[in-house]
């Protein structure tokens, strides 16, 4: 049986692929942990400075599969725990991708729906196909969006419009998502895959504390008066001043040379 998820690394960079073509990717259970542990492998081996999250075949990820649900329920004769479910398989994923000290690139290959559709949120930058999609299709099947949807969402768009996208199951064209700064970068469908390598490739010779940092810095901010935040920043800034990397940084303007940053 072919892999849920395939792992590589090159160049300093982890390319984790969702794996299951035929049903657009979608979850199971099996498919959850290795992805959780393709990532705690990414985020533990100093060599990868950069993730790459990206779909086999024609869609990202078209979020839980729904057949495998009903499947489980029928063999065991009573009803899945969505909660555990989602605290045990679904959230560590979510929050993996977050704390990360490494930037996350989801490379939207086609549609991401329900938590397909999270999941690409939940990275830090996103490329997304020509043909991408985001499809918030939870709402369809009477559910609630989950894994950190309400919360990515509605920081990237706004509360009237995500409500309306999560209320309807309503689908956002990488066009839409691209204008609207949900996907930061757009590029033709055959061209994705070597667009994505590229930018991670960029990233993974940057200095990755500073990178790793950054991220911090920006997941409190959210939360964070002003006053916290600027306090947080020095405390930050000076971690990252003591950094190999940023004596190296500043060798390399001095001597008006390109800097060789080490991720350390
Ligand atoms: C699928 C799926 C799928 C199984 C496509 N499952 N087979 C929920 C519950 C519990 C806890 C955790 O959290 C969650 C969160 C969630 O993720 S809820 C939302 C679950 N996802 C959906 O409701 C999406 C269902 N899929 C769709 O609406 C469509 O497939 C989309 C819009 C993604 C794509 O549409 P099309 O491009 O027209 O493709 P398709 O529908 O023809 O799908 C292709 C195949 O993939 C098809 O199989 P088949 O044997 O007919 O070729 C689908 O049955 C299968 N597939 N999504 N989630």
């Amino acid at each position: 049986m072919d892999e849920p998820i395939l792992y590589s690394v090159g160049d300093g960079v982890a390319t984790i692929t969702l794996n299951r073509p035929d049903v657009l990717n979608a979850f199971t259970d099996p498919m959850l942990d290795a992805l959780n542990d393709a990532l705690a492998k990414a985020e533990r081996d100093a060599a990868v400075r950069c993730v790459v999250i990206t779909g086999a075949g024609r869609g990202f990820c078209a979020g839980q599969d729904l057949g495998d649900v009903k499947r489980r329920e029928q063999e065991s004769g009573h009803a899945v725990s969505f909660a555990e479910h989602l605290r045990t398989k679904y959230n560590p994923i979510v929050r993996r991708i977050r704390t990360m000290e490494k930037p996350v690139i989801g490379a939207v290959n086609g549609v991401a729906a329900g938590a397909g559709a999270s999941l690409a949120l939940a990275c830090d930058l996103r490329i997304a196909s020509d043909k991408a999609s985001f499809v918030l299709a939870f709402v369809k099947v009477g559910l609630v969006p989950d894994s950190g949807m309400n919360y990515f969402l509605v920081q990237m768009i706004g509360l009237p419009r995500a409500f309306e996208l999560a209320a309807t199951g309503g689908r956002l064209t990488a066009e839409e998502a691209l204008h609207l700064g949900v996907v930061n970068r757009m590029v033709p469908t055959d061209e994705l895959q070597a667009a994505a390598q590229a930018w991670a490739k960029e990233l993974a010779q940057a200095p990755t504390r500073a990178i790793g940092l950054t991220k911090r810095a920006m997941n409190r901010a959210l939360v964070s008066s002003v006053e916290e935040v600027l306090d947080y920043e020095a405390w930050l800034q000076e971690i990252a001043g003591r950094t190999a990397d940023h004596k190296e940084g500043v060798a390399a303007f001095l001597e008006k040379r390109p800097p060789q940053f080490k991720g350390q």
